[in-house]
């Protein structure tokens, strides 16, 4: 059965399991990384240098790195649903998930730790502001390409928007006034009410 290391609270973690879910695979996860500890025992460092989390051990193989398991996951269990078998399709869902990766990812950041993991008292309040800003350039974006397509690759659901879906959960989870993004509050909804979605787009942030 697929194993999965990492504490749920970890958004890199959610990808996976969101990916687990969607695939109906069977998994067992387990709590790893912050209070969890275990990411620094040598069994754990023998699958993962990093002692980061997410880790998977999948039919033998070991993988790190959230979004290449996302990859994988769907390779090995979603060709041709959550996998696009048409290499522009697929490549158009790589990108995004890139994009997830290096820059959302980076622009929200400082505003989740801020907000989220940071006591109000010590708060950098210009580098949440900074945040702030520089995600709601790229919220405009996904909007705008989201006004165009049912889901980020397509007509159908894909790896592509998986990492985004769970970005979208942390960034609207933060107690923020959120200004409206229309078409991609369509979008994350009907992925947030998929049965797959439940344990993941409906935690509270910590
Ligand atoms: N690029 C890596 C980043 C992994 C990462 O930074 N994981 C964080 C949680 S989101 C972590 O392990 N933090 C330390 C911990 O939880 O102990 C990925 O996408 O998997």
């Amino acid at each position: 059965m697929l194993k999965i290391w990492g504490r749920i609270s970890s958004i890199n973690v959610r990808k996976v399991v969101l990916t687990a879910q969607l695939l109906e695979l069977p998994f067992e996860r387990i709590d790893a990384g912050r209070e969890f500890g275990l990411t620094r025992s040598a069994d754990y460092l023998a699958r993962n240098p990093n002692a980061l989390v997410p880790t998977i051990e999948d039919q033998g193989l070991v993988l790190w790195e959230s979004n290449v398991i996302v990859r994988y996951l769907g390779a090995r269990h979603g060709e041709g649903t959550l996998y696009p078998r048409e290499l522009p399709r697929r490549f158009d869902a790589e990108r995004w998930m890139d994009w997830q990766q290096t820059t959302l990812n980076r622009a929200g950041r400082d505003a989740f730790w801020q907000l989220v993991r940071t006591p109000e008292a010590q708060q950098d309040r210009p580098a949440i502001e900074q945040s702030i800003l520089e995600t709601e350039r790229w919220l405009t974006v996904l909007d705008g390409h989201l006004a165009q397509r049912p889901f980020m690759a397509g007509e159908s659901l894909t790896i592509a928007d998986i990492p985004i879906a769970c970005e979208m959960h942390r960034w609207w989870g933060l107690p923020l006034v959120h200004p409206a993004h229309p078409h991609l509050q369509r979008w994350y909804d009907g992925i947030r009410q998929l049965p797959a979605a439940r344990g993941v787009l409906d935690l509270p942030l910590s």
